[in-house]
């Protein structure tokens, strides 16, 4: 029975030291509780840090024991890892920089191989555990690398990954000196997850700046596989948060702070300390409210929870004074002998009395400068039984997407952020109901529970797509029987395209020169009288001849236009005309004035557009446009439009490569026939070929006709080499 791991930096149990033993304290968070239901199931586990440090190796047992009678499986770090790799890499290094923070960000090679290091922690640790056909669901910014890691040990597991943070503009990921090492580590997923549509964006267009991959509709086509990536916003244990605002305990709480409070009006902020939450802005705004609007003074006062949070690190220290003063300021300067104008906590509090302030509070203020998704804005929607409160929240917040019925602020904007507050204060209550009750509607749907089914499911359908869109990959058994077949032949035909399958892609075609280690096979494979080997290319003849020509091989250029078997001289498929290039080459050159990196190809009896120079996005866009434009042209004409690898051509109908094919089966009749190509145009190769001949596909992509895929150049090459 296939099982599910879920695997994150901490587990959702805190393990601490008392004096004389260990307390073992279930952690509240809304990832536990959504998980819950799935980790605790037979067999599946939870894979994580523990939260202490442990140096006797009887603790650890102990540890161990006592936690996979609940399914979890520790990780254990050491002090220095959780310096270099949690501190540093991961709080220091990834968290300001994917919160728009680059200023705080670290280089530290020693950091990153930290990261590196109990990356690899973790994958030993799942692997410990992972048979070869498990679920995988890995979370959160200190385990980029690990989807990758598994990928490379368990091919075939389906791994999950969601990121909780933002994923910014891939302007910040480039910054990092290790951006391509983390995209690729993300890219082990099947699927990958973030909270909003915008981080998805950002993310594909990162691994196409970065990476030069391309994608389509949320998928990325890796070398052999599909990599699905989508928006999935979590959402909050929405019954728990209702039950225990109408909790007798949640009720009690309430009353007392009102009755302390009397009848001022309360707005409401709770955070963790950290610079990305706005609390410094949030204080001036409040402030500005005060002196804009006096009578509130005496009226209202902000009660502040700031949950104590990595105050080792300087900038958290540097900005916890900051805090202070600036309560300190507002206070003194506005306070009465029966007025507080911030009641400032710093600290954090249970949950009756944290639901207890959600209840009390009219309006509540949830201004980050950047939030992944920010769960105190749902809560506070799902604390709010009578429909009655406002929520002003942050545009940069994840949950400003879904929740467009609060007042949604820029939160630099401290004046819109001053009058957000007075609206609020004199909102109507008919306004706020209908508000309120359609967030709630909302928050209550897709509630923690629905996140996860919907990420699961969705991961098990990237799977079935995979497997059933996937060609299937050449194993070391095919190619044995492949092997023995050719042996037994007389009549051998093998029909090789050279870019992308001989050769590996090069910024400029001409560039891609065939080199010593190529030569030398084709050589030794041509010295076979009853190998005919035919270079089935798009490339204009001069080009074959030049580069190949010295060699007994037989030619198909310009995708079947000329042709040249064995030795004789280069003929045209049939007679063909040039006059169409007077009108489409004007178009041509217009998307090449428009696309900076691409050029017109000439050829003898087609025009061919490259852009694998230009911008990658820019490229792909432009590619649309003059697809469409060309097919608008060339309908009803005897001309057609093929898109290849990075290329889009124009040549007569009719004419293909397959077409082509067919004059060589006729020709000799081959008992063996492998036919190896990377793009479109290769498919009418793999048309035209009887069923039992070796069709293969290098890299994956869209779905083939071929019948196996092979990964690369480099692996065509091994393979041609065990025919010699
Ligand atoms: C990441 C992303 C994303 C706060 N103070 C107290 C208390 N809390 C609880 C809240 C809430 C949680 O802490 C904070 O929620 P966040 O949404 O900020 O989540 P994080 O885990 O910090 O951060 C974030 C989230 O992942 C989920 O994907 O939303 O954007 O940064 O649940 O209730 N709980 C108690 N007392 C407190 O004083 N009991």
């Amino acid at each position: 029975m296939s099982r599910t791991i879920i695997v994150s930096n901490r587990l959702p149990t805190k393990v601490q030291r008392t004096e004389d033993s260990l307390t073992f304290q279930p952690s509240e968070g809304g990832l536990a509780t959504g998980l819950g239901s799935i980790y605790r199931q037979d067999g599946n586990v939870w894979v994580g840090w523990p939260g202490l440090f442990v140096e006797e190796e009887s603790e650890e047992q102990h540890i161990e024991k006592e936690l996979s009678a609940d399914s979890m499986a520790p990780v254990f770090l050491t002090e220095s890892e959780i310096r270099d790799f949690y501190e540093g890499f991961s709080n220091s290094t990834l968290w300001p920089t994917f919160h728009y923070f680059p200023q705080y960000a670290t280089y530290e090679q020693a950091h990153w191989e930290a990261y590196v290091a109990v990356n690899e922690k973790f994958c030993r640790a799942v692997l410990e555990l992972a048979g070869p056909e498990d679920t995988i669901w890995v979370h959160d910014y200190q385990l980029l690398l690990l989807p990758e890691m598994l990928r490379k040990a368990r091919p075939d597991c389906t791994i999950g990954f969601f990121l909780h943070i933002p994923f910014p503009s891939h302007e910040l990921i480039r910054a990092l000196p290790w951006r391509s090492e983390m995209l690729r580590g993300m890219l082990g997923a099947d699927l990958i997850g973030f909270h909003t549509f915008g981080y998805m964006r950002h993310f594909l267009s990162a691994v196409s700046q970065v990476l030069g991959l391309s994608s389509t509709n949320g998928q990325i086509e890796m070398a052999n596989r599909t990599v699905l990536i989508d928006a999935f916003p979590m959402g909050i244990d929405y019954g728990r948060f209702a039950e225990v605002a109408a909790s007798e305990a949640a009720q009690q709480h309430e009353a007392e702070y009102r009755a302390a409070l009397r009848d001022t009006r309360v707005i409401l902020s709770i955070d963790r300390l950290d610079y990305s939450k706005g609390i410094a802005e949030r204080l001036r705004a409040f402030e500005v409210l005060l002196q804009r609007y006096p009578e509130w003074r005496e009226q209202v006062s902000l009660i502040m929870v700031v949950v104590p949070s990595r105050d080792q690190v300087a900038q958290y220290a540097a900005l916890k004074e900051e805090i202070d003063e600036l309560v300190g300021r507002i206070n003194a300067q506005y306070r009465t002998i029966t007025w507080t104008p911030i009641h400032y906590f710093y600290r954090s509090f249970p949950l009756e009395e944290l639901s207890a302030l959600y209840r009390l509070a009219e309006v509540a203020l949830v201004t980050p400068m950047r939030d992944g998704m920010n769960l105190v804005a749902k809560e506070f929607v799902a604390s709010k039984a009578d429909n009655r409160g406002v929520l002003i929240l942050s545009e940069r917040a994840g949950a400003a997407r879904e929740l467009s019925d609060a007042l949604i602020i820029n939160p630099t904007d401290t004046r819109q952020l001053a009058e957000a507050m007075h609206d609020a204060l004199v909102m109507s209550e008919d306004e706020q109901e209908h508000r309120m009750a359609s967030m709630r509607a909302l928050v209550r749907q897709y509630d923690v529970f629905a996140w996860t089914k919907l990420f699961m499911d969705r991961l098990a359908y990237s799977k079935i797509k995979q497997l059933t869109l996937a060609t299937e990959m050449l194993t070391p058994e095919v190619t044995a029987q492949m092997v023995e077949e050719f042996r037994a032949a007389n009549q051998r035909l093998l029909l090789l395209d050279y870019d992308g399958t001989l050769m590996p892609f090069h910024n400029l075609p001409q560039r891609a020169k065939p080199d010593q280690e190529l030569l030398l096979l084709l050589q030794a494979l041509t010295a076979d009288p009853q190998n005919h080997v035919v270079i089935i290319s798009g490339r204009d003849r001069k080009t074959l001849q030049n580069w190949l020509g010295h060699l007994p091989l037989d030619f198909i250029a310009e995708h079947g236009v000329w042709l040249r078997p064995a030795s004789e001289d280069w003929q045209l498929f049939q007679p063909l005309n040039n006059n169409w290039k007077q009108d489409i080459r004007p178009i041509m050159e217009m998307y090449v004035a428009r696309t900076a990196g691409s050029f017109i190809e000439d050829k003898d009896y087609s025009l061919v557009w490259h852009y694998r120079r230009a911008d990658v996005e820019l490229g792909d866009v432009r590619a649309r446009e003059l697809l469409n434009h060309l097919t608008f042209m060339t309908s009803n004409t005897e001309l057609q439009v093929m898109e290849g690898n990075k290329v889009i051509e124009v040549k007569t109908a009719g004419i293909n490569k397959g077409t082509a094919a067919a004059r060589w089966l006729a020709a000799y009749n081959p008992s063996f026939i492998l036919a190896l190509g990377d793009d479109r145009t290769d498919e009418d190769t793999f048309r035209a070929l009887p069923e039992e001949a070796y069709t293969l596909k290098v890299g994956s992509g869209a779905r083939s006709l071929a019948r196996f895929n092979i990964p690369s150049p480099t692996e065509v090459r091994n393979l041609l080499r065990s025919l010699l």
